[in-house]
This record gives C-alpha cells, structure tokens and sequence, in this order.
C-alpha cells in the first residue's frame, strides 16, 4: 500500500496527495504538458518552506522568494530524488515532477491534497509556514487512493487586499496586470505610473506585500531546506550579482537593472 511517509523528505517537506481529475480541466497551457503521464491518475504534492528569518533579509531590495539560489533549482534536486525514490518503488509506472513552470495549478493542487487554504492574495497558506513555501509536484499514472479536500479560504480578514500597494487583489482574485510581482518581471519600458510603483514598494523584484502583512504569517516556522539559508543574498546592487542561477534570471539582466535604476 503506498504510503507518504515512506518517500524520501517526507519528514522534512510537508506532503499530500491529491487526484488529477479535479485538475485535469484547467491545466495551465505551457511546454510541460508534453511531459504530463498518459492516463495520470494522482499527483504528489510538496511544499518547500522558504522563510529563513528575518537576519536573512537585511537590506533587502528582492522579494523573500528570490533570496536564496533559484527555487527552480534547488526545489527541482529534490523533486528529482523523491521521483527517483518513486521509480524504485514502483518501476511499472511514469512519475514526472514540476515545479512553478506546470500545467498543474499549483495552489489548487496543494489545497485539494490538504496542504493549507486559499488565500485571497491567491496563495497557498499552510498551518505551519504559511505562505512562504513553494509548490512542487510529481504526476503519475499510479492510483493512489486519496480523498480530495474541500478547498477552503482563508478568514477573509481583507488585509491584504488593503495593503496592496496596486490594489490588484479583488474579491475574484488577484488582477495579474496590476499585481507589483508582474511589473517587476516585465521586459521593456515601464509606464510612469508602473515606475512610480516600483520606487514606492522598494523592492526591484517580485513584491511580498500581501504576504508580509498576511496575519496567518505571522507565527510560522523557519525554512528545513539547508540550501536556501546556503544561498542566501538579499540584495541585488548590479551587473556584479547577477547570477544566471538566481530567481530572477529566467529574464535578461536588464530588467532587473532597469528596475534597480528606477529605485536609485
Ligand atoms: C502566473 C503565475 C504568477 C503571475 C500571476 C499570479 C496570479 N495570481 O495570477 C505573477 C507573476 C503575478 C505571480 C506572482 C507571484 N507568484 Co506566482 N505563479 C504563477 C504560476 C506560474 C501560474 C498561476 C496561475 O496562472 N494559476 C492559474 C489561475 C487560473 O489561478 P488563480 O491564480 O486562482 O487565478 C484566478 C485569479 O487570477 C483571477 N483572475 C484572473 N484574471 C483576472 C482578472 C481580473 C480583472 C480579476 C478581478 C481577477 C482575475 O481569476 C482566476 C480564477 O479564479 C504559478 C505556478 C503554477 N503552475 O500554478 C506560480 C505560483 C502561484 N507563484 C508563486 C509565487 C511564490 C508568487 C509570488 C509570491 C512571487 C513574489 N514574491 O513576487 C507572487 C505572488 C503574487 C500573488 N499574490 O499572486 C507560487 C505560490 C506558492 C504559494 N504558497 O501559493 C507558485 C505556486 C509557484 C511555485 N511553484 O511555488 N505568479
């Protein structure tokens, strides 16, 4: 009989399963989809608590998420290793992992493997850490007998729509056009206004805001993933730390760059 707590991290990643029918209708269009099992039946999901303290983020100029080596990166070994585990174990059946470039709907999944709530930023809120962790998932045609959780929110308390320095989450969601996290990753000139924005958040890359006010992050616990706190490095000063393994160079430098320039 599967169980959980006989993969690898299990002790360390806070894990669940949930079916890929309640997400198989609304896949995210993208390259990966290639890779999704034929006739896929569950999906592992993992969490990657990232918080690491806040003496981790002095000086910071970067969102919290783009503070340790790409998540992409580190998320990815890990992935790569509980699927391996996975083939062991079951060498008749296709696991294939994602994380964040996945068809999947990440905060969809890890709510209906019971993982957290929904929170109105969008985001998946877990008991323990919060928002503050990532998403990854493996995808598989072996059954795995689960029940899917009913997907629930978080209180509502509104706060961090409040303090949305864009006000771009609504009661339907959060208005990606207007969320501060797109404008910092968007190639080209910005618009005065989307500067503007930029200046007053003073953050070049992503935007944590409506997770650093969110009260359900208030009391959480730090980060079990040793490659994070490794990695770590708040601000970003220019061409000499730009890192082709770092959060935000899946764009050219120059954006970052232009957006360091609006800040200066
Ligand atoms: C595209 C994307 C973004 C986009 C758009 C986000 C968005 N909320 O739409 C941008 C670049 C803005 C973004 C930002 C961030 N992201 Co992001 N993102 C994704 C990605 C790749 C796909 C999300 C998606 O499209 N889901 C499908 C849509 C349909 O779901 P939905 O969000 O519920 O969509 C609803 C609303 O957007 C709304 N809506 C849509 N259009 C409109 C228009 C109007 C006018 C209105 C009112 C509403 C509305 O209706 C939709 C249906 O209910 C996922 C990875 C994945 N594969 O899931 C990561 C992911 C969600 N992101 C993640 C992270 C970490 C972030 C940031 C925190 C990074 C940062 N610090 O800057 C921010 C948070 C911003 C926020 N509050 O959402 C994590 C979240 C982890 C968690 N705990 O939940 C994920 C899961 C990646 C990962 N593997 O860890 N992201």
């Amino acid at each position: 009989m599967f169980d959980i707590k006989k993969l690898v991290y299990s002790d360390v990643l806070p894990m669940g399963v949930c079916s890929f029918r309640n997400l198989q209708n609304n896949l995210i269009p993208c390259r990966a989809i290639e890779r999704i099992p034929k006739n896929a039946k569950s999906v592992i999901v993992v969490l990657f608590p990232y918080y690491l303290g806040e003496k981790f983020y002095e000086n910071l100029n970067i969102s919290k998420y783009a503070v340790p080596e790409d998540y992409h990166i580190i998320c990815g070994e890990y992935l790569k290793k509980i699927t391996k585990s996975l083939e062991e174990l079951y060498p008749q059946n296709n696991f294939q992992f994602f994380c964040d470039n996945s068809p999947v709907n990440e905060v969809k999944a890890a709510t209906l493997a019971g993982l957290g709530v929904k929170g109105e930023n969008s985001l998946l809120i877990n008991e323990k850490y919060g928002s503050f962790c990532f998403i990854g998932e493996i995808v598989t045609d072996l059954e795995i007998p689960c029940e899917d959780k009913e997907i629930e929110s978080c209180k509502k308390c509104g706060l961090c729509k409040k303090k949305c320095i864009n006000q771009a989450i609504t009661t339907y969601g959060v208005e990606k056009e207007k969320c501060l996290s797109e404008t910092t990753q968007k190639k080209g000139e910005l618009t005065e206004s989307e500067e503007k924005l930029i200046k007053n958040s003073g953050c070049i890359w992503g935007c944590d805001i409506c997770q650093n006010v969110c009260p359900m992050n208030s009391c959480i616990e730090l980060s079990t993933i040793k490659e994070f706190y490794e990695t770590a490095k708040s601000t970003y000063n220019g061409d000499e730390d730009y890192n082709k393994t770092r959060a935000y160079s899946w764009r050219k430098k120059e954006v970052i760059n232009r957006n360091l320039k609006i800040m200066l």
